[in-house]
């Protein structure tokens, strides 16, 4: 966003803070303008994961503002609010700032200030213990953004295999697993959507806008402002709803049966692509049998979805093909089926031409870089495990970022074999991880617990050593390749220098690393030296790079088909498997079929849950400028049934699970966006640490509720939409 657009934000939300010069003296208890001669520094955010190239305005040594990188693909010269607000977290006076050494019981939050040798010579003696006793598996790590690079390299160089990514089973591995199956490939992250030249863009739950990632709300604005056809499928009316032609307001779970019903009208009207059909894809004749029974009639009783809706929106899609964009979506852990829910997206995709055309999903850009890995960097290899690994469960098509829950089992039961020790880097893993309560009795049975982390969230309470890290706006990164249209490299570089006794991620690797034995897996003393030869290996002046910021490769732009070429996708036929032979021989139906799932019980509502444009899961709600904006989460309750309820808007409520579990007290916003069966939380509210000033149980933690959750079982993608909640009165 522009400054401008950014500044509607704050008015629009009734904001009282505006993120500049102001609000960092007040934020740095200054309570002066900062005068001397401002420095530009590019670098890279890390405020979401989209990763947007940034300008850092450095005054005095400050950072007073943060704007857009104008050469950035993924920000092209604007921020989001939450990237505006990265000085908040900077300047956030709860952020942690020397190691720790916990003193009371797990979950108390009471630890006694220590030396960085003091705390890390403290877990490299529990690690070499649990290693000596139990093996290397017995260690398991829990990461999430840049941080993992350093942590995963440790993990691997140690010897345990298990590894728990919430971006992969908690977030987008269904639809990257669909993908792969279906085009050979996954969708990419930023996702390879080609928004900004789409005719037709269909919103499956997915909500541009509420869900802020920077280009690519920026490209759905240029189509929309060019005249695009949105069609939104919601329980709720989003924001992007409010752009949209065509509000669907399906039954919660019922996806699969609207998808399987527009293939059908797709076929049977013969408003697929035939000559793309049949130069790239592989089973037609057999989805075109298997999706008979799927008519718009059918579809209606599942879905509340009007048949005369599923035909006209399904004819809208067929005449403006290939440029219909059916967005695969990010966060795809729904219901238990998600891999087959992905798989449908992806093959109406394949139906309409719209793989590899304009407006469609666009090819990955041409790769002339070599795969230069972290790991490659020392050459040693890594050692051999030698157990099973917990981490991927028994789940044919899961990757290597694991699943979490699984580790979380393994750890209670002790079986195949008994985790001992905990790294949890980057990721506030109560919040992110359903049933919480298994995630602290896991805890419990721990010999190590270990947290890096900038701000001490709630599962840092539970940490035996806490080990500061410090925020991007400090510190190098390892430098980011960026896949969007073309590739580019990216340079993360420090804007100030690191405040208080906090250090980088890849230093706290390195200095475990070195007690562990493990010194040839580090061969680097700077970060910059390992900077400079990555730079080299890949033909790179580092010079430039840090100069730049930013550096695209020219001639890597691959967005089409080109179709006088022989086109060759990745699967094991080369070409687009509408019919997947690989599911058909883990034995799992090859084409998707639909299951009904539970529907809320009377008095009860399904809990369904989302993002807000200013936060990114938990980890911004304590900060200053961004709490400014929104303090406290409210829950959606359509109006129809609040009245009934005796429940006004504004009334503090509590919402009360399937298993009885209570929320914290929460704000009711009535209204009549939403379907009368659910009940909608924006996520990663209401957090239990009382380190944190202003999150502390600020609005309602949606993740609290989510006590069961529905195992993909392709992919391992953990549903957690399959809760019920009901509402009593604070
Ligand atoms: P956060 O809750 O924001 O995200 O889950 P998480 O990755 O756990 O917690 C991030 C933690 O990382 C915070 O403690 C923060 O301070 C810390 N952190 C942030 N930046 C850095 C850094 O640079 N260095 C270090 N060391 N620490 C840092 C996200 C996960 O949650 C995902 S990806 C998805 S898609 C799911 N979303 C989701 C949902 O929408 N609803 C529910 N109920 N559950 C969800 N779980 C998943
Ligand atoms: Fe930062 Fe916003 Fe870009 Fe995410 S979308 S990287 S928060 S500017």
């Amino acid at each position: 966003w522009s400054r401008r657009d950014f500044l509607k934000v704050v008015a629009g939300s009734g904001g009282i803070g505006v993120i500049g010069a102001t609000q960092v003296d007040r934020l740095l208890g200054l309570g002066r303008k900062p005068e001397g001669k401002p420095i530009y520094v590019p670098t890279v955010c890390e405020m979401c994961f989209w990763r947007c190239g940034v300008i850092a305005k450095v005054v005095d040594g400050k950072v007073v503002k943060l704007d857009g990188h104008p050469a950035h693909p993924q920000s092209r010269g604007k921020l989001c609010a939450r990237g505006h607000g990265g000085i908040g977290l900077l300047y956030d006076p709860d952020r942690l700032k020397h190691p720790l050494i916990r003193v009371g019981q797990r979950g108390e939050g009471k630890f006694k200030k220590a030396s960085w040798d003091e705390a890390l010579n403290y877990v490299a003696e529990k690690m070499l213990k649990i290693k000596e006793t139990y093996g290397p598996e017995s260690v398991a790590l829990f990461t999430h953004g840049t941080i993992s690079t350093y942590f995963i390299h440790l993990l691997w160089a140690y010897g345990s295999p298990n590894l728990g990514m919430p971006s992969y089973a908690l977030c987008r591995g269904a639809r990257d697993i669909a993908f792969k199956l279906t085009f050979g490939a996954p969708v990419g992250n930023p996702e390879r959507a080609d928004l900004k030249n789409s005719k037709v863009i269909v919103l499956m739950g997915f909500h541009i806008g509420e869900n802020a990632h920077n280009s690519m709300c920026q490209e759905f604005a240029e189509a929309v402002g060019k005249g695009a056809t949105v069609i939104v499928v919601d329980p709720r009316f989003s924001t992007a709803a409010s752009k949209a032609k065509y509000w669907l307001p399906i039954k919660p779970a019922t996806d699969l049966a609207l998808l399987l019903a527009w293939i059908n009208v797709i076929i049977t009207e013969g408003l697929y692509d035939k000559e793309y059909v049949a130069k790239y894809t592989e089973g037609f004749d057999k989805l075109a049998e298997a999706v008979k029974e799927y008519t718009p009639q059918w579809a209606e009783k599942e879905t509340d979805i009007p048949v005369s809706l599923i035909i006209e929106t399904a004819r809208i899609m067929g005449k403006n093909k290939p440029s219909v964009l059916i967005h695969p979506g990010r966060h795809t852990a729904w219901y238990g089926d998600n891999t087959q829910r992905v798989r449908a997206i992806a093959i109406l995709t394949a139906l309409l031409g719209a793989y590899g055309r304009p407006g469609g999903i666009y090819l990955p850009p041409k790769n002339p870089l070599s795969e230069y890995g972290f790991g490659d960097f020392c050459g040693v290899p890594y050692p051999e495990h030698q157990k099973p690994e917990i981490n991927k469960g028994p789940y044919p098509f899961t990757e290597e970022e694991g699943v979490i829950p699984e580790i979380i089992k393994a750890t209670l039961t002790e079986k195949p074999y008994p985790i001992k020790g905990w790294l949890i880097t980057g990721t506030n893993l109560i919040k992110s991880t359903p049933n919480q309560r298994d995630t602290i009795e896991a805890i419990k049975k721990l010999d190590l617990v270990v947290a890096v982390d900038m701000m001490p969230f709630d599962h840092v309470l539970y940490a035996d050593v806490v080990l500061p890290e410090c925020t991007y706006l400090e510190r190098y990164d390892d430098i980011f390749v960026v896949k969007e249209r073309s590739i580019g490299l990216a340079l993360r570089q420090p804007v100030v220098n690191p405040m208080y006794d906090t250090k980088p991620g890849w230093w706290i690797a390195k200095e475990l690393g070195v007690r562990l034995g493990l010194k040839e897996y580090f061969p680097y003393n700077d970060f910059e030296d390992f900077l400079k030869a990555k730079c080299e290996a890949l033909g790179l002046n580092f010079e430039e790079l840090k100069q730049k910021g930013y550096i695209e490769i020219p001639g890597t732009a691959n967005p089409y088909i080109n179709e006088s070429s022989e086109v060759k996708f990745k699967t094991p036929s080369g070409k687009i498997e509408l019919y997947s032979k690989q599911l058909e021989e883990a034995g799992f139906p090859p084409i998707p079929t639909y299951t009904k799932h539970e529907q809320p019980p009377k008095g009860y509502f399904r809990l369904i849950y989302g993002r807000v444009p200013v936060h990114t899961f938990s980890r911004t709600t304590n900060n200053p400028s961004l709490w400014e904006l929104m303090k406290e989460n409210a829950a959606w309750l359509n109006a129809k049934v609040a009245k009934k309820l005796g429940l006004k808007n504004g009334d503090y409520v509590v919402l009360v699970n399937q298993d009885g579990v209570k929320s914290n007290k929460v704000k009711l916003k009535v209204t009549e966006r939403i379907r009368p069966d659910c009940v909608y939380v924006p996520h990663g509210f209401g957090s239990f640490s009382p380190m944190l000033k202003r999150a502390y149980l600020n609005g309602a933690d949606d993740q609290q509720l989510i006590t069961r959750y529905a195992v993909d079982p392709i992919s391992g993608s953990v549903g957690m939409r399959i809760n019920f909640v009901k509402i009593e009165k604070a």
